[in-house]
């Protein structure tokens, strides 16, 4: 059983309803929220900082629900799973909503809205190689961030072979794209990412030079979303600074997630579809390539 803190009956009047009766008189609302975290490190340390205030999670739920009126509370449910998903500690919570005067009709002693969320950013990796058995490398680097604790993989493109971009001359690349979700922080992903690497003889000796896997983090959070992570760091930096002008990345990330969008600037008008991105660029060196093979 993970260690979790429980927040019981948080209670206050709030508006939320379709009825127009609902909106004007209002009613009694019950929220009760669950915390999955590691308590380990209070525990060791007995420092409020390793740890999630509840007295504050408290007060954003009596926020929520004297706040602006929802229709739904399964609306006001998700509002409060934000917030709490807000605290980076938090990987999963869930939140009830109880509204025992809803206008049932009959007699009845509670109606309750529960919903689970967690804080898994979503994550886009490219990869590529052009050294070795290239399709077995990427199928095995495929399984290898399938296998990460903390990592769920929810889209695998097709391979694509690719001219090669930049560096010196060098065969032909294969590349593909995975999505997926991380609950582990973007450093730590991108150590992951080093180690499958390396796993898989990779070496630094010329840079943008033949590799027989190179693991790129495009992307970590949806761009806009609270988990978004922007950073500019020569160590790790997000968005990856090249991948809005390659389509070697951007073509096998659009057929895994046609919806997809990448930051290329600041602000909300820095947000750009890929499909856009794309229209600007030449795919002629981008072609079908191998399938992905069985392991
Ligand atoms: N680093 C910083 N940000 C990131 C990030 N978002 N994701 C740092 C991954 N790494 C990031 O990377 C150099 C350093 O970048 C790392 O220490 C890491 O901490 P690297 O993988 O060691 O070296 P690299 O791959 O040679 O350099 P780089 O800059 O990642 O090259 P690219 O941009 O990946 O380009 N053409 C085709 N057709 N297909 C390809 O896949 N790949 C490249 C490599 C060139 N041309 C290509 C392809
Ligand atoms: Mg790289």
């Amino acid at each position: 059983m993970p260690d979790r803190i429980v927040l019981q009956g948080v209670t206050a009047r709030g508006h939320h309803g379709v009825l127009a009766s609902e909106k004007r008189d209002g009613q009694t609302f019950l929220v009760d929220v669950t915390m999955m975290l590691d308590l380990e490190p209070a525990g060791r340390t007995d420092a409020l900082g390793a740890t999630v205030n509840y007295a504050e999670v408290a007060g954003d739920v009596v926020a929520r629900i004297t706040g602006p009126s929802f229709d739904l509370i399964e609306r006001l449910a998700e509002v409060i799973a934000d917030d709490v998903l807000r605290h980076d500690l938090v990987h999963t919570v869930e939140v009830v909503v109880h509204k025992p005067e809803a206008p049932v009709g009959h007699p009845f002693t509670d109606v309750q809205v529960r919903v689970t969320r967690t804080n898994a950013a979503q994550v886009v990796i490219a990869l590529g190689t052009n050294l070795g058995d290239r399709a077995h490398t990427l199928t095995d680097a495929v399984a290898a961030l399938t296998a990460l604790p903390g990592m769920t993989v929810t889209g695998v493109s097709d391979i694509v072979a690719t001219d090669p971009v930049g560096g010196p001359d060098q065969p032909e690349f294969l590349n593909a794209v995975v999505v997926g979700r991380s609950l582990l922080h973007p450093t730590d992903l991108l150590a992951e990412l080093h180690r499958i690497e390396a796993d898989h003889g990779r070496t630094r000796d010329v840079r943008w030079g033949a590799r027989t896997l190179d693991l790129d983090l495009v992307q970590y959070g949806r761009p806009g979303g609270h988990r978004e992570v922007v950073r500019d760091d020569a160590r790790l930096t997000l968005p990856h600074p090249r991948a809005h002008e390659r389509a070697f990345v951007l073509v096998p990330w659009l057929a895994v997630d046609p919806r997809a969008s990448l930051r290329v600037g600041e602000g909300r008008h820095g947000i750009r579809p890929v499909e856009d991105l794309l229209e600007g660029l030449d795919r002629s060196g981008v072609r079908p390539g191998p399938a992905w093979e069985q392991l």
